[in-house]
């Protein structure tokens, strides 16, 4: 992409409501813009990462064994009323008329919609165990909707839904998506620890929210440190083998979020130097509910004996958009962004210092197509601007590599490589950095 050409309105300033990092950052990197409170157009840097954050969930579910579906983000009020949710709800679901006077309202969730589904079409234990999972639109009417993206109205989820024929199966069925997540937030550069959690209006008694570790975060945690070092599972598990270990390994230390901690249990199972407390952003949260909404909505099965009941569920929650933010809030410098290589919106900037000498023109334009050509997803800076502006710029939006091409470098035959993590800069003659940008 070339940056003349694109549409990155940065701002010098954020916006002085902008009361956390993550939202100053994206206002000011030109991600988003609010269109009204809690609701956001996403610009093109915005929306990319919020692909690729999209994509990693995608693949982790695909490989974790949930099949992707798209459901309406319009649901009937009559599908609320069979599960009984519809006055329990309260103020946060945007209730919605048509013209012929039906009630409809914008999906907060979608266990009705996909219960709906599961039942006019599976009917035998022999097609289970079932996972389907949208990345879908949702909207709450928060009442205090916050902090950007972090907290808005209208927001992206990933919702997966789990189908099984008795509590055994339906255990199998959590384990691989609390395993799933882990592994989603490493691929993201993010440490998250899976606490013992409240069910809330999902309802259930199996839950656990997956938690990240931030100053500004809305949740407190209490967990056991060795728990918040072990790493995820990776990929290579065997998803049809017994999951139960790698599961218990990580819940039987101590970790619970605030409405659930118990301090004197929390001094019994973890020794004091293993003690620690910290605020953190939820950025998922899963389920187990059993036959919560299958019972009253007749989503029934016939089981080997041939007998009929409720399929058993679990809904499984990923906070795509706040997870934009979270990162943000993981991965920031006084600079701007430092965006995890596996989100940045671009691979590498090619910094054209001095645009209209040929020279450099021709360096740079030549840095730019061997990047495009080894798919690093490129932008070029070609603006006629200062240097000392285009840096700035370049490190706000958290480009992980830039490779700066001015006219003393090119009389010499190196350019600058520069990290943006670490601020480290190399000269090297240009094949030399680009085999260091594309390790
Ligand atoms: N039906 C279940 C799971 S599919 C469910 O709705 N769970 S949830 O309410 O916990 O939401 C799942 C995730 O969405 C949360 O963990 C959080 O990361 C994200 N989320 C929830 N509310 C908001 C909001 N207002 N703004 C941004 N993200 C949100």
């Amino acid at each position: 992409m070339r940056l003349s050409r694109y549409f990155m309105p940065t701002l010098r300033e954020a916006p002085s409501d902008a009361q956390i990092v993550s939202h100053q950052l994206m206002l000011r990197a030109g991600m988003i813009r609010q269109e009204a409170a809690g609701i956001y157009a996403w610009l093109p840097l915005g929306l990319k990462v919020l692909r690729k954050i999209e994509q990693i969930v995608r693949e982790e579910m695909n490989r974790a064994g949930a099949v992707e579906v798209l459901m309406p983000t319009l649901q009937l009020a009559d599908l609320w009323r069979e599960s009984g949710r519809y006055d329990d709800y309260g103020e946060e679901m945007l209730r919605i008329k048509d013209r012929h006077e039906r009630d409809l309202l914008y999906g907060p969730t979608a266990e009705e919609v996909i219960t709906d589904i599961f039942r006019s079409y599976v009917k035998s234990y022999r097609d289970l165990p079932k996972n389907l999972y949208n990345i879908q639109w949702k909207f709450r009417d928060e009442r205090r909707p916050r902090f950007g993206v972090m907290r808005g109205r209208e927001f992206l989820m990933k919702d997966a839904y789990s189908f099984d024929v008795d509590e055994a199966a339906a255990r199998r069925s959590y384990n691989r998506m609390f395993l799933a997540y882990l592994n989603v937030y490493a691929r993201l550069g993010l440490q998250a620890i899976p606490v013992r959690a409240d069910t809330g209006p999902i309802g259930g008694d199996l839950s656990h929210e997956f938690i990240i570790l931030a100053e500004t975060g809305e949740s407190e945690v209490f967990a056991h440190r060795d728990l918040v070092e072990m790493g995820a599972p990776g990929p290579d598990i065997d998803w049809d083998g017994d999951l139960q270990p790698l599961v218990e390994q990580r819940t039987r230390l101590y970790a619970a979020s605030d409405e659930m901690h118990d301090q004197a249990r929390f001094e019994a199972e973890a020794p004091e130097d293993k003690r620690m407390s910290a605020r953190g952003i939820e950025v998922g949260h899963i389920f187990y509910f059993g036959e919560k909404y299958s019972r009253p909505m007749k989503a029934v099965i016939t089981g080997p004996d041939g007998v009929e009941r409720p399929a058993q569920m679990g809904s499984y929650g990923v906070g795509v958009s706040r997870l934009v933010a979270a990162i943000i809030e993981a991965s920031h410098d006084g600079a701007g962004i430092i965006w995890p290589d596996s989100v940045a919106p671009f691979g590498a900037a090619v910094v054209n210092l001095r645009v209209g000498d040929g020279a450099v023109d021709a360096v740079a334009e030549q840095a730019y197509r061997a990047l495009l050509a080894a798919g690093k997803d490129p932008l070029l800076d070609d603006r006629d601007d200062r240097p000392g502006a285009k840096f700035a710029s370049l490190d706000l939006v958290g480009v992980p590599w830039q490779l700066i091409v001015g006219p003393k470098g090119v009389a010499d035959g190196v350019v600058e490589v520069k990290r943006r993590a670490t601020g480290e800069r190399q000269s090297l003659p240009l094949d030399a950095a680009l085999k260091v940008v594309c390790e």
